[in-house]
Parts: C-alpha cells; structure tokens; sequence
C-alpha cells in the first residue's frame, strides 16, 4: 500500500509523466512509496467536441475553465475514495513553503492508510469561480504567473514525496538539509578533485576532525533570502 496517493486532472498528461517516471519520484513509485494517477480533463468535456472551457460572462479576454467537466471529474475520482483532498495551483492561492510540503509529508507518514490528494491542473487564463467550491488546498508557488497547473503540480509532489522516509538515499538527508531547520540553507559542500582550477577545499574538511568539521558547517550554512 503506498504511502501517498496523487490523482492529476490534467489536459496535458505527457507534460507531467516524464518527470514522475524519473529519478526520485520514479523511485518512489517503485518502492512503493508514492503513487500517481492522471484523469484525463478532455474526457469530461461537453459536446462533440469534448470542450472544457467558455468565454467569461461579463465580457473579457480568454477562456475559463468551466464547473461540469472539472465537478464530474473530481467526483469521478472521489466515488472510488471520498477521503481523497482537492488541491487547485492557483497564483492566488497560499504560498507553498517547506512547511507546507512537510506537513503533508507528516499527514501521510502517520496514516494507515494512503493520503490521497487530487491536483486539479488549471488551463487558459484562468477558472470559473465556482469551482473553488470543491477544492480543498489552493495552492500558488510564488508571485509570478506560469500557463497552466502543471509545473506547479511537480513541484508540489515532488517536495512532499523527497521527504517521506525511504525515498532519499539517506534517511537522514531530508532531515539535515535546507530549510528544514528554520531558514538554514545548507553549508557549502565540495567533492574531487581538492584544486580545480586554482580553486581549492577547505583545509578543515580534510581534517579529519569531525567536532571541527561540524562547527565549520554550522558558521557556513547559508540564509534563505
Ligand atoms: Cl500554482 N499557478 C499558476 N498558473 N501560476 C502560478 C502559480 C500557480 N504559482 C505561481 N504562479
């Protein structure tokens, strides 16, 4: 049984399947660990032309996204699970932050049974305001605009699933690193060659001398911005 559950309504699936199916989100899936659906949003369109959005009342450039073919597929998922939550990428939303992606990583981690979340990827200039009737997280990544929920919907995933244990390598690496601990960022860390280019390790890496090593880290470890 996984840990976590993602369904994506999405209309541009092949955006999103690449990078599930590699690296680390690939090998939560493997593991067992996570799991991603997609529904397909075309599916759920009206008329013979499958279509999912309509120009806004009131006048207006572009499209929105309307309230049936989102409502049927969300509840077309929600049939199969009701506990499953709704999450809406949204630039209006709450600003996503490692607190954020840990405490649905905690949420899932303490379950027996599969934490199940349903991104719902927006398209074209934005929804109808209705749907946020069924959603249960909206969600934004920063103050900037992107084209659609996709590349929001990977980075959501991705910061929850690194953080569930046995995911990472080292069962400790999500624990130590950025962010985790207030607004440390991670020291500075180097690997071979000791001089690249003129530009050397520090001596005190080299050491040996691990109480040294420890402090050095702490008085290096950057600030977030
Ligand atoms: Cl979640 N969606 C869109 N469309 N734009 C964004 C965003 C989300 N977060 C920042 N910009």
């Amino acid at each position: 049984m996984p840990k976590i559950k993602f369904t994506i309504i999405t209309l541009f699936r092949e955006a999103l399947e690449p990078y599930l199916k590699t690296s680390m989100m690939w090998k939560a899936t493997d593991k067992g660990i996570a799991q991603f659906d997609f529904v397909d949003l075309r599916e759920f369109g009206l008329g013979p032309h499958k279509s999912v959005d309509d120009t806004p009342y009131g006048g207006g450039d572009g499209m929105l996204l309307r309230c049936e073919p989102v409502f049927n597929a969300i509840e077309s998922v929600k049939e199969k699970d009701p506990s499953a939550k709704v999450i809406l990428p949204t630039p209006v939303g709450e600003i996503w932050n490692q607190e954020t992606a840990r405490s649905f990583a905690t949420a899932a981690e303490s379950s027996d049974k599969p934490i199940h979340y349903i991104i719902l990827c927006p398209h074209y200039e934005g929804y109808d305001e209705r749907i946020l009737s069924i959603v249960d997280f909206k969600v934004s990544l920063g103050k900037y605009v992107l084209t659609g929920g996709e590349l929001p919907a990977l980075i959501i995933i991705d910061s929850v699933v690194r953080l569930i244990s046995g995911v990472l390598g080292g069962e400790n690496s999500a624990i130590i690193e950025s962010f985790s601990e207030g607004d440390n960022l991670e020291y500075p860390q180097y690997t071979k060659p000791f001089d690249f280019r003129g530009m050397t390790v520090p001596e005190i890496l080299l050491s040996g001398n691990h109480g040294e090593i420890d402090k050095w880290r702490k008085e290096h470890s950057k600030k977030a911005n």
